[in-house]
């Protein structure tokens, strides 16, 4: 007999982000996905420092049962390259699973891309709400100087798929620039996708 959900309620602190009885920390170095970058030289050169590129906190699930999870993202300011310091990235396993984010603090985008490769990028700024579409991947970056937080809910059986974007990562980069972050192709991705 699955676990029933029961009512549940934690505390969430607004500007750092912080879940006071979180289930679960992970903790994303940049030797947890050197991989993600597209400039190698940075990463090496950064790799000696190996920061933390952000922290996600989840919830206690109060059951097993179906639900949601309910958890906060910070992702910290800094670059590797031109790349702003971001998620990993995946969509979900379960190809009818939406997710909502709400930013708490900070300055971000947030990258989606459906399964036909069309890209979205939204800016994450605090108040902003984005509905991430079932069938979407999706990736955030901090483009400000301090820690951007969000807020995430998705349903529990929505599972990550991460492997296909490891290797050529999503169809577009988001690089810092003189006039701020610029979308762009990413060529390994395309590289990637020639018969
Ligand atoms: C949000 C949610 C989580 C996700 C986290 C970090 O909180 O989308 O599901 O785990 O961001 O993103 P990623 O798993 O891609 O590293
Ligand atoms: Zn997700």
């Amino acid at each position: 007999m699955p676990t029933p959900i029961l009512p549940g309620v934690a505390h969430l602190d607004l500007a750092t982000g912080v879940i006071t009885e979180a289930a679960e920390v992970i903790e994303r170095r940049l030797s947890d996905m050197p991989q993600s970058y597209h400039d190698q030289a940075a990463v090496r050169a950064l790799l000696v420092e190996n920061p933390v590129l952000y922290r996600v906190y989840t919830m206690p699930q109060p059951g097993d049962a179906g639900g949601w999870f309910v958890a906060t993202s910070i992702v910290g300011p800094g670059r590797v390259g031109t790349e702003y310091f971001m998620t990993k990235g995946h969509s979900h396993a379960q190809d009818t699973a939406p997710e909502v984010y709400l930013t708490l603090n900070g300055n971000g985008m947030l990258l989606m891309q459906s399964r036909a490769d069309e890209s979205v990028a939204q800016w994450m700024k605090p108040g902003t709400i984005h509905y991430i579409s079932a069938g979407w991947a999706h990736r955030t970056m901090n483009v400000g100087s301090e820690p951007l937080v969000f807020f995430a809910v998705w349903p529990v059986d929505a599972g990550h798929d991460y492997e296909t974007y490891a290797e050529r990562g999503f169809a577009k980069l988001i690089l810092a620039s003189d006039d701020g972050p610029r979308v762009v192709d990413n060529p390994k991705y395309a590289k990637a996708a020639a018969p």
